[in-house]
């Protein structure tokens, strides 16, 4: 599999098999093989299902596009046979279709009660370039109300400068590094790999009791 070139990227060593198992659109669709899982969550467009497959160093198993709202099922992809990513649609954009907007609420909170126990890290992808908006701080409160930990993790940090990325660091830090169940801070870039290797050591750490 591909990676950007330049990238020194872990994922060569560590991922053995990454297979696309489901697509959920109700409880019933999802796999009943338990399991570890990471969840990836964030706004719409964040750049959740391009990190997956740069985690992954599978291009194209996520797909992802530069239309808001590509994912809107629950995406299960199983992790050399232990344990599983799972890509949740996005929130908070506009132009997503009123009906899809009233579906998301259900579906990601109620996947997320559903399979608490389960998550061993919920991975919350916020723009680095951007503070982070009223809903993206609400999906932090309610995993600190759920108790699950969660990693937020600043997206397109290739856009930034280094200033720029201290700056985007200390306002996330801000505004998510009091929270009880937020473990860490990580800016990166599905672009030119910044911060993937940074982000494998938390994921390893989630995924080890698998
Ligand atoms: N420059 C830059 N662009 C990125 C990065 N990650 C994602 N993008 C772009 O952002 C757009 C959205 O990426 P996706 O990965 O599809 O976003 P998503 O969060 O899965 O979006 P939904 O499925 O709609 O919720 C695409 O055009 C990507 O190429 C990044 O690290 N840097
Ligand atoms: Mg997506």
């Amino acid at each position: 599999m591909m990676t950007p070139r330049g990238v020194r990227s872990p994922i060569d060593v560590k991922i053995e098999s990454s297979i696309f198992v489901a697509s959920a659109y109700k409880p019933s669709d999802e796999p009943s093989r338990p399991g570890r899982q990471v969840v990836f969550l964030g706004r719409s467009n964040v750049g959740k299902s391009s990190l997956i497959n740069i985690l992954l160093g599978a291009k194209k198993l996520a797909r992802t596009s530069s239309t808001p709202g590509r994912t809107q099922s629950v995406n299960f992809y199983r992790i050399n046979d232990t344990f599983w990513f799972v890509d949740l649609p996005g929130y908070g954009f506009a132009k997503v279709p009123k009906q899809v907007r009233e579906a998301w609420g259900p579906m990601v909170e109620g996947f997320l009660g559903r399979r608490r126990d389960e998550i061993g890290l919920a991975v919350l992808l916020v723009d680095a370039r951007h503070d982070p908006t009223a809903k993206d701080r609400t999906m932090g409160e309610w995993l600190e109300t759920a108790g699950i930990p969660y990693l937020v993790v600043g997206t397109k940090a290739d856009k930034l400068s280094g200033n720029g990325r201290s700056q985007s660091l200390k306002m996330i830090r801000n505004v998510f590094g009091e929270g009880a169940m937020a473990i860490g801070t990580v800016l990166a870039s599905s672009k030119n790999g910044l911060g993937l290797r940074e982000l494998w050591k938390y994921l390893d750490q989630a995924v080890e009791a698998a």
